[in-house]
């Protein structure tokens, strides 16, 4: 189809008009983006009920129009596509509308917080007819993560034998509560390591030990949470949120001839006073600001042509169940299994998409 088939105001056309629904840190930070970063989108609508939060979002958006609800910027007609930043709980009530006026939609993680309401989401999405939900896991965009799925593919140092990561924040705020190692951390391995390894996770198990006397009270950890895949792969994920000195995300892998690393420190390398110091990051907003700015850019140029380009709803539906178990696992001995329904038709061919190649 040439540009001369398309009629103005066809989101194919000219910037896409992109609705942010969220204006916390993470969904300004995704406004800051669209408005200074990518290529081919505007935001022309900053959807929060918070005053104060909607200003300062719109400072950065100069042309966007704030609403307290997604369903007036809908019937004012100001949006192209949907970008869902609030928080989970709040995902079901936007992605409904959004799906129903049939835009392309990026959610952050997680699509939703149970499998029941993932569920919902899926058949809403199914009901379209079209492919319009792309879940915000950005792991998927990171350079490493994406030359780690190629080695692990091509075989190169043999096949994959276990994977163990750590992922350490420096600290986590008073509402970040127990339940949420699994469903606001680790729910970024339960997509990125059957993603990396091409395999679907079996079981999850919590591992208590020593607990960080620096932790706040409310919480018990860091935890050892293993998952054992159905091709037999082994992994171990330490999840850790009081480590106080920055943020770290990295992953060993096992090969049958090899071993591979991500996510090592690589800022700035200093030799002084006798003393080599290298820069590492404080949170998740620079550790993956490239894989961040790739995600949205991908999705943009995605929507534009009727498609989406990373993880699918039912990739959000997959993790929704493996989170389930998370916390199951985390009051429970031993490994919790976890309960799959076959891949619906509509998403079989996205079942291990290849998108996201970056
Ligand atoms: C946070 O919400 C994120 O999504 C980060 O990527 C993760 O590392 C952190 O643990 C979460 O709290």
């Amino acid at each position: 189809m040439s540009t001369a088939d398309l009629s103005v105001g066809d989101p194919r056309v000219g910037d896409l008009r992109v609705g942010v629904v969220g204006a916390g840190a993470m969904g300004a930070d995704h406004v800051r983006r669209i408005s200074r970063t990518i290529t081919g989108a505007t935001v022309s609508a900053v959807v929060e009920p918070d005053a104060g939060r909607r200003a300062t979002a719109i400072e950065l958006a100069p042309g966007a129009t704030g609403y307290v609800r997604l369903e007036d910027a809908l019937a004012a007609g100001a949006v192209d596509a949907v970008l869902i930043a609030t928080p989970g709980r709040f995902h079901e009530p936007v992605l409904l509308p959004a799906l129903d006026a049939g835009l392309p939609i990026l959610c952050e993680k997680p699509l939703t917080q149970d499998p029941e309401s993932s569920w919902r989401v899926l058949e809403a999405e199914q009901a379209t007819g079209k492919h319009l939900i792309q879940v915000g896991f950005m792991r998927r965009f990171d350079r490493e993560y994406a030359l780690l799925r190629d080695l692990i593919a091509e075989k190169s140092a043999g096949e994959l034998l276990m994977l163990h990561a750590a992922h350490r924040n420096a600290t986590v705020p008073d509402s970040y509560t127990q339940d949420m190692l699994i469903t606001d951390s680790v729910v970024h391995e339960f997509d990125v390591v059957p993603w990396l390894a091409g395999s679907t996770i079996r079981t999850v198990e919590v591992r208590y030990g020593r607990r960080n006397r620096l932790t706040p009270a409310h919480l018990r950890e860091p935890i050892l949470v293993l998952m054992e895949l159905d091709n037999g792969v082994l992994v171990d994920v330490e999840m850790n949120v009081s480590v106080q000195f920055g943020y770290q995300v990295a992953t060993e892998a096992v090969f049958e001839k090899g071993i591979a690393r991500i996510g090592q420190p690589s800022g700035l390398q200093l030799w002084q006073d006798a003393t080599f110091r290298i820069g590492d990051h404080a949170d998740f907003t620079t550790r993956f600001r490239e894989a961040y700015d790739l995600q949205v850019q991908a999705w943009v140029d995605a929507a534009k042509q009727g498609a989406i380009a990373g993880p699918s709803a039912w990739d959000g539906f997959k993790v929704a169940v493996a989170c389930q178990a998370g916390v199951a696992a985390l009051k429970t001995a031993g490994p919790v299994a976890l309960d799959l329904p076959p891949v619906p038709s509509f998403y079989a061919d996205a079942a291990h998409p290849a998108a996201a190649t970056v």
